[in-house]
């Protein structure tokens, strides 16, 4: 397979990652009809940890089977499918050599009153399914905010020593943060800049609102503003706090809603520079041709010039 200039271009960002790590961000990065844009689409279905089965695959049934997901990604023609231990282990077998997947290595669930995840993947277990990288969420904010990232350091330590790339999903939340602070956009900015500093290949935040949280943040956001009006802009300054857009940064694609909604987000992902969307219950939770009717308009979307 020949590199295309851009991803080449993102690899040279990764600089002291060994050839296997950069292989396999390669590999998601050519991967499906978005392959070698430097632009992505990842399926990631790891809600039945977060919210329970019924919340997560009964408006759509078939999604109670794991084979459905890579049936969903590869029809699809996604970057990478994310998923826990249980699911791949229960299909990656069939699939094997089919489609980039990552390995979520920790997971929540909805039956907690803590902020915290419990490691339930190894690198070994990644390796041993075939992964390309491993997914690791941790809470910027929470009371377990540092343990999680000593759990991030050694597992992405360990993932980089053996030719994996790292995903992580940071996401604000705790007790100094209520609604508004989880998306703020100086608090997705600086949850996305912890994840470029803890060594994240690929950085996965939600969608920034037009709010600033954070009181030692205001002045400095007055001095040198953002146009917070403005979508594109604030997915811009997200991407810039990912080193200056030296990372890749994905944006998660939240509860399902109308696809007009979901598409206006893409448009301004797309704009503001963003590398793409992982996109979950608004792919899985509807029926498979509407699914994949919207994955493709999601793609359309990032193939545009802009
Ligand atoms: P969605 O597209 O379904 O939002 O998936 C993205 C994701 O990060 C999942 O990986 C995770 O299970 C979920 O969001 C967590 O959502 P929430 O923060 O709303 O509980």
């Amino acid at each position: 397979m020949r590199l295309t200039r851009k991803v080449k271009e993102i690899l040279s960002w990764y600089e002291s990652d060994n050839p296997g790590t950069k292989g396999n961000l390669a590999r998601i990065l050519m991967e499906g009809k978005l392959g070698g844009t430097g632009r992505m689409v990842i399926l990631p279905v790891d809600q039945g940890f977060e919210h329970g089965p019924a919340r997560s695959f009964a408006p759509n049934p078939a999604a109670y089977d794991p084979r459905y997901f890579f049936e969903l990604a590869l029809e699809a023609g996604l970057n990478a499918y994310a998923a826990p231990l249980g699911p791949l282990e229960a299909a990656a077998g069939g699939y094997a050599g089919c489609i980039p997947t990552i390995l979520k290595v920790n997971s929540s669930n909805s039956l907690s009153t803590t902020k915290d995840q419990a490691v339930t993947g190894t690198v070994s277990d990644a390796l041993r399914l075939g992964c390309s990288a491993i997914g690791f969420t941790m809470y910027p904010g929470s009371e377990y905010q540092f343990e999680m990232m000593e759990e991030l350091r050694e597992l992405s330590a360990e993932a980089k020593s053996v030719g994996l790339a790292v995903v992580v999903w940071s996401y604000p939340r705790g007790p100094m943060l209520d609604k508004v602070g989880e998306t703020a956009l100086d608090i997705a900015a600086y949850a996305a800049h912890m994840a470029a500093l803890s060594g994240a290949h690929i950085i996965k935040v939600k969608t920034p609102s037009e709010a600033i949280f954070l009181e030692a943040a205001k002045k400095t956001y007055q001095t040198y503003p953002v146009d917070v009006k403005s979508f594109p802009a604030r997915i811009a300054h997200i991407v810039q706090a990912c080193f200056a857009g030296r990372r890749l940064v994905v944006f998660s694609g939240g509860e399902i809603r109308s696809p007009d909604g979901l598409l206006d987000e893409v448009r301004a992902i797309h704009a503001g520079g963003g590398n793409g969307s992982i996109v979950g219950r608004n792919a899985f939770q509807r029926p498979k041709a509407e699914a994949l009717q919207l994955l493709s308009d999601i793609i359309d979307v990032y193939r545009t010039k802009v």
